[in-house]
C-alpha cells in the first residue's frame, strides 16, 4: 500500500487501552525499540516513495522496492549483532537503514550520484555496499551471493590466525559472528543457493539463510518453482545434520521476532546453520518495469495489500495498547518531512560521475604498492626461508635443502610449486583449495605421519600443489567438493575475512559453472563498491592443448579471449618457469582477482624441441609487473611475432627456422594478456612494420584479433603489410595427435605465414 494510504489507514485504527503483559509477547523488545523498528520500516517505505517521484522526474532511472519486506529486515537487523556480516539482495533497504545507513546515502544511491559511499553511483538503486556496517556489496545476479555467504561462514570458522591487514572496513569478523543471507524464493532455485546451504551444513558454519517468499519471482509463481510451493522441501534431509528449518509469517511482528530469535540462538550456539521460509508480500510489482495487475488475480493483489507489514505491525502495536494511532501517524509525518528535506539537499548537489570515477575503479593494482607489500613480507619473514627449506628437506617433503633460487633451472611445475611454498611461508593469510589439491583427504591426513609418511601423497592432478598441505596443514590447504561455482563462490568469503585465497579450477575447460562467480561477482567487486572493496585472490587454472593428442575436447581449452573480456580480472599466462614465479608473486600482492593460467603442456618440459623452458628460479625480491611484455631478439626488424604461453616457445622455434632463411624475427611474449603491454607492441611495430600474431585462442573474440585490432586502430601508418593472425580453428580440439595438428597453431605454419608476410 502506498505511503500516505498506509498512514491514513493507521490513523483510522481504533485505539486500545494498554494491556498488561503485552510487551512480554515481543521477545524482550521494549517499547522504545519497537518504535524505532517501526520508524525504520516507515522510513524505508517513504524513501521508496521518493524514488518513484525521482523516477518520474528522470532523476532516478530504475526502481526496485523493498515494500512488504520491511518487518523481517528490521527484526533481523535488531536481533543480529551490528557487526554480523550481512549478504543481502535488492530488497533490504530497511535492514540497511536499521544498521545506520542514512537517508542521504539512499537518495545518492537512487540518483546514481558519484558521492554515494555505497557504490559511487555505479549500480542501480538498492544494491547496497556498506562494509563499515557489515553490509557486504551486492550484485544483481540472483542466488549467486549465497555461496559467498557460505564461504564467509567457513572463513570465520577457520581457526588459522590472520596476521595481515584487515581486508575491508568492518571486516575480520569475530569467531561467533553469524552470516545472514537474504534471498527471494525464486532465486533459491539456483544451484548456487542449494550448494550454499549444503556447504553450511557440511561445514557446520554459522549461517542463516532467510528466504523472503512473496510467492512470485517476477511473474513466475512459487508453485511453478517448488513442490507444494515450498522452497525448503528439498532441504528436509539436512535436518538430520543439524539444519534448523523455520517457517513463519514475516508480516506478523511477534511471530517474526520469536522465530528469528530462535534461529539466532541456535546458530550462535554452534548447533548448526538455519534456513527460514518467510512469508512476505510484494507491496507493488517486481520493479518499476513490471505491473503485477497484468498477471495476479485481484484477490491475490488484495491479499498483498492487506498483509502489508506496515499495516499489520501498526495494528498489532495499537491493539496491544502499546501505541496510540496518532503516535504512529506522527512517525509518518515526521519521516515525510525528513525525507523531503534531505532529498532536496542531495538532489541540489547532484554530481555526475567522471570518466575516471568509472573506468578508474575497475582495477586497484598499482605495481609500486604491490612491490611494497611484497618487500614488507620479505623484510619480516624472508630471513627464515633458508631454515624452513632445510627443515622441509629433512622431513622428506622436498628433494633439495637449497633455496629454490640456488637450485639449477627448473620446470614450470616446480617453479609454481616453489612460488606457492614461498608465498605461504611469507604470509599466514593464505588458503589454497580446489579439487584434488591436497596431499591427502582430510580423514587420511588426520591419521598423522604414521600413515601419511608411508604414502607419496597427491597435491593436484599435475602435482603442482604437492607438499603444501603437509607443510601448511589441512586448514590452509584442502580439497573441495567437485563444484567449480562453489570453489570460486566461497573464495570470496575467504577474501572478505582478510585472507588471500588461492582457489584452483582444475582445467580452464571446467570454468563454465564458475563463470558467473568470476565475471559477475569476483571481477566486479572493486567497481561495484565504488572502489571501496577489493577481493584479492589468485585463481589458478591449467589450460591449453598440445598434450600429444591426449587433451581432446575438454582438456585443451585456451579460450582466454573469454576472460580478457571481463573487466576487473587480470589474466596471466607465463611461458616459462622464471616468469611463472615472478608473476605469481605479483598476483598475490596485486590486491585484485587474478586468473593465473598454467600451461599443462609446459609443466614438466625442460624444452620445446630444444628451445629452453626450464629456467632459474628468480631471487625472492623479483616481481614481474602486470602488463610488461618481454621482448626477444630485440634487434631483429624483419618481422614482429606477438604471442604468449605455449605458442611462445613454438614461436622461438619458428624464429630459429626463419633465421636459417635470413629472416630476423623479433618476438614479444606478452606474459599477461590482461593487461596487454601496448607500449611494447607499439615500439616494436614501429620498428618492424610486419606483424604476425600467434594465439592458441580461437579467432572469434580471441586474444589474437584483439591485438590485431589494436594495431589496425592505432598503428596502421607504421605497417608495411596486413597484420596476420594464426589462431586455433573454430572447432573444439579433436582427440589424438591429428586433432592437435588440425586444430591448433603449429610451428611450420608460423614459419610459412612469416615468410609470406616478409615477402609481401
Ligand atoms: C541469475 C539471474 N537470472 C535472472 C535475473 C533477472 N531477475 C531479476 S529479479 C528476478 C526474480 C527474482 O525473484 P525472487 O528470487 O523471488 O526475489 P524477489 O525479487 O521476488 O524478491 C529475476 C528473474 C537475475 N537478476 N539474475
Amino acid at each position: 500500500m502506498p505511503y500516505f494510504e498506509v498512514r491514513d489507514w493507521v490513523g483510522k485504527l481504533k485505539p486500545s487501552p494498554p494491556r498488561r503483559g503485552a510487551i512480554e509477547e515481543y521477545c524482550g523488545v521494549d517499547r522504545e525499540t519497537l518504535k524505532e523498528m517501526y520508524s525504520v520500516m516507515v522510513l524505508a517505505r517513504r524513501i521508496e516513495l521518493e524514488e518513484k517521484v525521482l523516477l518520474r522526474k528522470g532523476l532516478c532511472r530504475f526502481f526496485i522496492g523493498c515494500g512488504g519486506k520491511e518487518l523481517i529486515d528490521v527484526v533481523a537487523a535488531h536481533l543480529l549483532h551490528p557487526d554480523d556480516p550481512f549478504v543481502g539482495y535488492y530488497r533490504n533497504k530497511a535492514f540497511d537503514l536499521y544498521r545506520g545507513v542514512t537517508i542521504e546515502q539512499k537518495i545518492l544511491e537512487a540518483i546514481g550520484d558519484r558521492r554515494s559511499s555505497s557504490t559511487g553511483g555505479m549500480l542501480q538503486p538498492s544494491h547496497s555496499s556498506y562494509p563499515e556496517l557489515a553490509i557486504l556489496p551486492q550484485a544483481s545476479p540472483t542466488g549467486s551471493h549465497a555461496l559467498e555467504a557460505a564461504g564467509l561462514g567457513e572463513a570465520i570458522e577457520n581457526p588459522t590466525p590472520i596476521t595481515g591487514p584487515i581486508g575491508i572496513k568492518g571486516g575480520r569478523y569475530r569467531r561467533d559472528s553469524i552470516v545472514f543471507c537474504s534471498i527471494g524464493e525464486g532465486s533459491t532455485s539456483s544451484p548456487e543457493f542449494h550448494r550454499a546451504v549444503f556447504y553450511s551444513v557440511y561445514n557446520q558454519t554459522k549461517n542463516i539463510f532467510g528466504i523472503y517468499n512473496c510467492g512470485w519471482a517476477i511473474s513466475t509463481s512459487v508453485n511453478e518453482q517448488f513442490p507444494e510451493g515450498n522452497p525448503t522441501t528439498s532441504f528436509e534431509g539436512f535436518k538430520r545434520f543439524g539444519l534448523l528449518i523455520e517457517e513463519f509469517d514475516g508480516t506478523r511482528i511477534k511471530e517474526t521476532l520469536s522465530a528469528f530469535k530462535r534461529m539466532v540462538e541456535y546458530v550462535r550456539d554452534s548447533r548448526g546453520p538455519a534456513l527460514a521460509n518467510i512469508n512476505v508480500v510484494r507491496e507493488e510489482s517486481h520493479s518499476g518495469s513490471d505491473d503485477q495487475s497484468h498477471y495476479m488475480e485481484p484477490t491475490l493483489q488484495l491479499y498483498h495489500i492487506e498483509h502489508d507489514p506496515l499495516r499489520e505491525t501498526a495494528k498489532t502495536l495499537i491493539d496491544d495498547g502499546l501505541f496510540a494511532p496518532e503516535e504512529l501517524v506522527a512517525i509518518f509525518d515526521r519521516t515525510d518531512d525528513d525525507v523531503k528535506r534531505v532529498t532536496d539537499e542531495v538532489v541540489a548537489g547532484y554530481q555526475r560521475k567522471s570518466y575516471d570515477d568509472v573506468v578508474g575503479k575497475v582495477y586497484s593494482y598499482k605495481h609500486d604498492t604491490a612491490e611494497e607489500r611484497w618487500r614488507a613480507l620479505i623484510r619480516e619473514r624472508g630471513g627464515s626461508r633458508a631454515g624452513r627449506y632445510e627443515e622441509l628437506y629433512k622431513r622428506g617433503l622436498l628433494e633439495s635443502a637449497d633455496l629454490p633460487e640456488n637450485q639449477p633451472p627448473m620446470t614450470l611445475r616446480k617453479a609454481i610449486n616453489y612460488s606457492l611454498f614461498d608465498i605461504f611461508m611469507l604470509s599466514d593469510d593464505t588458503v589454497l583449495f580446489g579439487e584434488d589439491v591436497a596431499d591427502f583427504a582430510a580423514e587420511v591426513f588426520a591419521k598423522g605421519p604414521e600413515i601419511t609418511d608411508k604414502l607419496r601423497g597427491k597435491g593436484g592432478v599435475f602435482l603442482v600443489t604437492k607438499g603444501l598441505q603437509r607443510t601448511f596443514g589441512p586448514e590452509r590447504v584442502y580439497n573441495t567438493q567437485l563444484d567449480e561455482a562453489g570453489i570460486l563462490g566461497r573464495a570470496q568469503g575467504h577474501a572478505y575475512q582478510g585472507r588471500v585465497p588461492f582457489p584452483e579450477i582444475q582445467f580452464i575447460d571446467y570454468m563454465s559453472p564458475a563463470y558467473q562467480q568470476l565475471k559477475d561477482r569476483i571481477a566486479t567487486i572493486y567497481q561495484r563498491s565504488g572502489g571501496n572493496v577489493r577481493l584479492p585472490m589468485v585463481i589458478r587454472t591449467s589450460y591449453g592443448g598440445y598434450k600429444q593428442g591426449a587433451g581432446a575436447m575438454w582438456h585443451s581449452e585456451a579460450n582466454l579471449g573469454t576472460f580478457i573480456n571481463i573487466p576487473g580480472l587480470h589474466v596471466v599466462v607465463p611461458s616459462n618457469a622464471a616468469d611463472a614465479a615472478g608473476l605469481m608473486r605479483t598476483a598475490f600482492v596485486s590486491g585484485d582477482p587474478v586468473l593465473f593460467c598454467e600451461a599443462v603442456a609446459l609443466y614438466n618440459r625442460n624444452d620445446w624441441d630444444g628451445y629452453k623452458i626450464a629456467a632459474k628460479y628468480p631471487t625472492i625480491e623479483e616481481l614481474i609487473p602486470f602488463g610488461k611484455a618481454k621482448v626477444y631478439n630485440a634487434d631483429a626488424r624483419d618481422i614482429l611475432i606477438i604471442t604468449y604461453g605455449i605458442t611462445f616457445s613454438m614461436t622461438m622455434k619458428a624464429a630459429q627456422a626463419l633465421a636459417e632463411k635470413n629472416i630476423n624475427a623479433r618476438a614479444i611474449d606478452l606474459r599477461t594478456v590482461k593487461p596487454i603491454d601496448w607500449d611494447a607492441i607499439e615500439e616494436a611495430v614501429k620498428e618492424c612494420s610486419k606483424v604476425l600474431v600467434v594465439s592458441e585462442d580461437r579467432f572469434y573474440g580471441g586474444v589474437g584479433p584483439t591485438i590485431s585490432a589494436y594495431i589496425a586502430n592505432n598503428l596502421f601508418e607504421y605497417l608495411d603489410g596486413p597484420v596476420r593472425i594464426i589462431t586455433a580453428q573454430d572447432a573444439r580440439v579433436a582427440y589424438g595427435s591429428d586433432g592437435d595438428e588440425i586444430c591448433l597453431p603449429q610451428i611450420n605454419r608460423i614459419v610459412e605465414v612469416a615468410v609470406e608476410l616478409v615477402g609481401y
